[in-house]
């Protein structure tokens, strides 16, 4: 996968040189390209922003430079993949986008090539989106419900969710299809407590059951405990469960809990009584 980044700050970017990230590109699994906006910029100042039309405060990034930016990253990034007519997946990265969930970190790891362009101040001009939406696929996204000071964390925490996912980057496939909220049987459940060697540290004991050796029993008291941990920190995302997934001991955990947060599974009286 190909990844440019266009940003005023690209030295922001040091930590895709290490660890999970810093290793897929190593491989060669992961191409990252930072490219410093101002370099576009044609004024001794290197003036990447102005006053927004209609007022209030302040400052907006200019549709021009980031136009120019854009054309030249994409130009280039055709020239090194030997794409001629190819173009990027857009993402820009704003409070007011999508919301990036891990779905789309799974779409986005099935593209060859993405383009971010985080903008600091309020944001880029909205004509840029206008502009290359009807030319490339463009994405508004945003991480979650809070304002950072720019979008370069949020385009760290996109590469690294997508770049986990890129085949050959996980030494443990498995891992990927754990994931609290990857598709399959553990779809929007958090994943439970993990314990590791020694069996009991300053008094506190592992769970018995993970020393048994009993893998059926382990795999049900693990869903269990999933099960349990997102009824009390997620409510809401009980409601996301596929009812057709549910087993008969999951249905009596959540009815267990179904009168305290209102969720929509309620148990069988007959799972009840078993
Ligand atoms: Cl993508 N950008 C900024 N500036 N703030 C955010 C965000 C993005 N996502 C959540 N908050």
């Amino acid at each position: 996968m190909r990844v440019d980044i266009i940003s005023i700050f690209p030295e922001y970017f040091a930590p895709l040189d290490v660890s999970l990230v810093g290793k897929a590109r190593e491989r060669g699994i992961l191409e990252i390209r930072l490219h410093q906006l101002r370099d576009w910029t044609r004024d001794v100042h290197k003036t990447v922003d102005d006053t927004p039309y209609g007022g209030g405060p302040g400052m907006v990034m200019k549709p021009e430079i980031w136009g120019e930016a854009i054309d030249a990253v994409i130009s280039e990034g055709r020239s090194a993949l030997g794409v001629p007519a190819g173009a990027p997946r857009m993402i820009v990265p704003t409070p007011s986008g999508r919301p990036f969930t891990q779905e789309t970190a799974i779409e986005y790891a099935d593209e060859p090539w993405l383009l971010f362009t985080p903008a600091r101040y309020e944001g880029i001009d909205s004509r840029v989106a206008a502009e290359y939406g009807s030319r490339l696929r463009v994405d508004e996204v945003s991480i979650g419900d809070y304002v950072l000071a720019g979008g370069e964390a949020a385009v760290l925490v996109i590469v690294e969710a997508v770049g986990r996912l890129l085949p050959g980057v996980l030494g443990n496939a498995r891992s990927v299809a754990d994931d609290s909220f990857a598709p399959g049987p553990m779809a929007n459940l958090l994943e439970g407590p993990v314990y590791t060697k020694p069996p009991v540290w300053r008094g506190h004991e592992v769970p018995e059951i993970l020393l048994s050796g009993h893998h059926g029993k382990i795999a049900r008291w693990r869903r269990d405990q999933a099960l349990r941990r997102t009824l009390e920190k997620r409510p809401e995302l009980v409601d996301r469960l596929d009812p057709a997934g549910l087993d008969k001991d999951d249905r009596k955990i959540l009815a267990e809990f179904g009168t305290a947060c209102g969720v929509s599974f309620r148990a069988r009286p007959h799972d009840v009584a078993n």
